[in-house]
């Protein structure tokens, strides 16, 4: 099915509500999908009714462009791990997350660090993926240990365990370039990431309404007003919004606009310092302003659930709508950030591999392989 995010003509739209219609109720009187070809059996096990009504109730003009959530307000607000003194966030400091969506910033690098590390993204950032064959900051951590290792950084992890638990799962990291004199991030937020292709979520938490994916969002260089900080809608992890296709805003190369005001909400932008980290969920309606001045802003990322959470679980590539990339799986794969992984339930990268560089599949020729080649591959 084609969504690509723009308005079309009504003569379209009409053949287009009457296949959504008839693939709503496909779901609603549970027919056998077997028949019917892969994406639309995507739409039919994956899409919530209120994603189906969204869309007929505004003549496809308007959509719910990710799986729908509720949250749901824990009855007591407390860590869920324990951790070193050092780590530990307040009470009033978890109570500020739960209400916002968001807690920064924190202090986890020196900026002499950031510094340092700021060479090796930047030269990173530049070449081809050895995980995808070709340029993305996506996942670089899986051939990159200096990232990979800043990411299971405690001051990172024992702060992320506090909200999610004590065994966490890293799925996705991104480095952020922002260019100078470039463009804002638009208001965006994300549930189960089935906003990448509008078919498969890349994330199944058992309970929806729960937090179950944070991101820890890095500072490399400092994020200010001026080069477009982090700035958040506080408290709109509250429910997923719908978006209203074509409008003056753009997401990457998708052209939509969210359905939010920013006069209605609580506002906050939040400057950086180099190595200073503000975690949140995804859900949070987020972006940043566009960079107005002659210099980059650099950061990175990473995307953490319980392990009880599958990510792309017997997926052999996923389609990024909104930036065009067909991401192939096989070297793909969750890394344990803490704790253990008693689930299973994703694919997942050895640490060996991980703290070599190196991909699953080289690793597994490397074991193989006498000690001459072990020297070559490496
Ligand atoms: O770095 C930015 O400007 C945007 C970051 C973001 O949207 C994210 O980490 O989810
Ligand atoms: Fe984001």
């Amino acid at each position: 099915m084609n969504m690509a995010p723009k308005v079309r003509p009504l003569w379209k739209r009409i053949p287009i509500m009457g296949g959504l219609a008839g693939l709503m109720a496909y779901k609603f009187l549970k027919l056998p999908t077997s028949i019917l070809p892969r994406d639309f059996k995507a739409v039919v096990k994956n899409w919530d009714y209120e994603m189906f009504t969204t869309l007929l109730k505004s003549g496809v003009t308007s959509a719910i462009i990710d799986q729908p959530c509720y949250f749901k307000m824990p009855e007591k607000i407390e860590s869920k791990a324990q951790v070193a003194p050092e780590y530990q966030f307040s009470q009033a400091q978890l109570e500020g997350f739960y209400r916002d969506g968001f807690i920064g910033p924190i202090d986890v690098f020196s900026p002499e660090q950031m510094k340092d590390f700021k060479h090796d993204l930047l030269a990173i950032e530049k070449t081809e993926s050895k995980t995808y064959g070709f340029v993305t900051p996506r996942d670089r951590h899986f051939e990159m240990p200096r990232l990979w290792n800043y990411m299971k950084h405690p001051g990172v992890t024992e702060r992320l365990a506090q909200l999610l638990g004590p065994d966490l799962n890293v799925w996705r990291s991104q480095i952020f370039y922002k260019g100078p004199k470039s463009p804002a991030i638009q208001w965006h937020h994300a549930s189960t990431f089935m906003v990448e292709d509008y078919q498969d979520p890349a994330i199944f938490p058992k309970d929806r309404s729960e937090i179950f994916q944070l991101t820890a969002w890095i500072a490399v260089d400092e994020s200010t007003h001026e080069n477009g900080c982090l700035k958040f809608a506080a408290g709109t992890h509250d429910r997923m919004r719908a978006v209203h296709f074509g409008g003056s805003e753009g997401f990457y190369n998708a052209a939509y606009e969210l359905d939010f005001k920013e006069q209605d909400h609580r506002i906050v932008e939040l400057p950086c310092k180099p190595g200073q980290m503000i975690i949140f969920t995804e859900r949070c309606i987020h972006g940043s302003a566009a960079n107005t001045t002659d210099r980059y802003r650099l950061a990175f990322n990473l995307r953490c659930t319980p392990t009880s959470v599958a990510a792309y679980p017997g997926k052999k590539y996923y389609r990024s709508v909104y930036n065009g990339g067909k991401y192939n799986l096989e070297d793909w794969g969750v890394c344990l950030l803490r704790g253990q992984d008693r689930y299973k339930l994703s694919k997942i990268i050895p640490p060996e591999a991980l703290e070599r560089g190196i991909a699953p599949r080289l690793l597994s020729q490397v074991a193989a392989a006498p000690q001459q080649q072990l020297k070559r591959a490496a």
